[in-house]
């Protein structure tokens, strides 16, 4: 067994966050559509983040955010000419491609990849498998960067291996750890990889949601469960009750979260919450660990309550005394039910003994809470020595990013300002120069 530590990568916030109403089945994307945004504010709330918690000791990095716009996308659908005519044309004619090439949505590293630890796969390699996110044309071009972001991160392949996504066809929709939960006895030893699909491709009846699309499937989790080289006894594939995706729960990650040997979730997450949790405990038999279990009945917090209030969206970290502290959105303390369930988890005597809260409502009112910001990968010591350092949480990179922030960033973004030309230059400036902050260089050119 190997000491390991599971590294928190959270996404940077990009220079062009905006709220486009992009996402069919995410309550908050649909609710803010068209409204403005502060981009400066948003990489000012999600750094606040990494520094508080790299500062309490947690291991915390981050990914940085994705050349906006998309000039392959709206080149690859006929608009051409200058970057300026390309903007100006697209913004006339489909402001919601426009839209969707000027996608905020790469900062939710949690779609990023899944993420197999060394401990888990068959080389002894940690295993990547960068996620197609096929179901929205918004995030079906994230992979391309992802790919080369996470290769120039985890280059070392004595150590690392990054798949690239899988076929971009709706029977291998993939949502990447949003989807996928760890559960062990500690980080460097065997774990149980838990995948939570919304749908079976090849199963006309399988049971499945009927207004909001389930974005993940079975086939889709199988493949990236073979890609790892996991082994079947100590892998879990549980599908999530179709009626909470259609109440808004478009991620396993807004209903369940778990890591160690916590899982805290929702009794509304599983189609099969029962047979879940029984294979879950058997399969942690083999690896010497025991499930302890956080359920929350829906007559504490309803389903709903979860989806407005991102209860579950939170992190799990887990404390050097074994115990574990929540990281939760602001929005659940002013929420009663919630609130009021928060104050008697902490007190219950169980596993999770702390809160921890930020403001991150520039993330929020897109649908993206504390765990869709960040991307775990647990990794030995070895390993954590062989990635690049530069993306490393420190106060000195913290500082340097906040000055690029202040100095780059726009506090206010309306879907009108994507068609200003001069925005597009801003982007391209401010990520030539992050590139060289974080020591990346060429990580934008292809
Ligand atoms: O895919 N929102 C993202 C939010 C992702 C949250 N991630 C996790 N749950 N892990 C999505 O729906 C909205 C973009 C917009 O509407 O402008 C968006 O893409």
């Amino acid at each position: 067994m190997n000491n390991a530590r599971e590294f928190n990568f959270d996404g940077l916030v990009g220079p062009s966050h905006n709220y486009a109403g992009l996402s069919f089945g995410n309550v908050a994307s649909f609710s803010n559509v068209k409204s403005a945004s502060n981009p400066r504010e948003a990489a000012l709330q999600g750094l606040a983040k990494m520094r508080a918690l790299a500062a309490r000791g947690f291991a915390q990095a981050l990914l940085p955010p994705q050349m906006r716009p998309n000039f392959r996308l709206l080149r690859s659908i006929g608009f051409g000419g200058s970057d300026a005519d390309v903007i100006s044309r697209a913004y006339k004619d489909a402001p919601v491609i426009l839209a969707s090439a000027y996608s905020a949505s790469p900062m939710w590293t949690a779609n990023a990849a899944t993420v197999s630890p060394s401990a888990d796969t068959a080389d002894g390699r940690t295993h990547f498998t960068v996620a197609n996110l096929n179901n929205k044309l918004h995030r079906s071009y994230e992979h391309l960067q992802t790919a080369r972001t996470l290769r120039a991160i985890f280059g070392d392949e004595r150590h690392f291996s990054v798949h690239d996504a899988l076929p971009s066809t709706p029977a291998f929709g993939d949502e990447g750890a949003a989807n996928h939960t760890r559960l062990c006895a500690s980080h460097g030893s065997r774990g149980v990889e838990m995948f939570v699909y919304g749908r079976v491709e090849f199963d006309a009846d399988a049971p499945a949601p009927r207004h909001y699309p389930a974005r993940q499937t079975l086939e889709a989790s199988q493949a990236v469960a073979r890609l790892h080289g996991l082994e079947m006894r100590r892998t879990i594939f549980a599908q999530q009750a179709p009626d909470t995706i259609d109440q808004g729960v478009f991620h396993n990650d807004v209903i369940a979260v778990g890591t160690g040997d916590v899982l805290f979730y929702h009794q509304r997450a599983f189609l099969d919450e029962q047979g879940t949790l029984h294979r879950l405990r058997r399969a942690l038999e083999g690896v010497h660990a025991e499930l302890r279990a956080v359920r929350v009945d829906a007559a504490e917090v309803s389903v709903p309550d979860a989806v407005s209030s991102y209860l579950f969206n939170s992190q799990l970290l887990d404390k050097p005394d074994g115990r574990m502290a929540l990281v939760v959105p602001q929005e659940c303390h002013e929420h009663p039910a919630v609130s009021r369930y928060l104050q008697s988890l902490v007190n219950s005597g169980g596993p999770i003994d702390e809160l921890i809260s930020f403001d991150l409502r520039q993330s929020m009112r897109n649908g993206g809470g504390p765990a869709c910001l960040r991307l775990r990968v647990a990794l030995t010591e070895q390993e954590a020595g062989a990635m690049h350092q530069g993306v490393v949480m420190t106060e000195a990179l913290h500082a340097r990013l906040v000055n690029w922030v202040e100095k780059h960033y726009r506090d206010r973004l309306s879907p009108a300002d994507l068609a200003d030309p001069a925005l597009a230059v801003e982007v391209q400036t401010a990520l030539d120069e992050l590139s060289g902050i974080l020591g990346l260089p060429g990580l934008y050119a292809f």
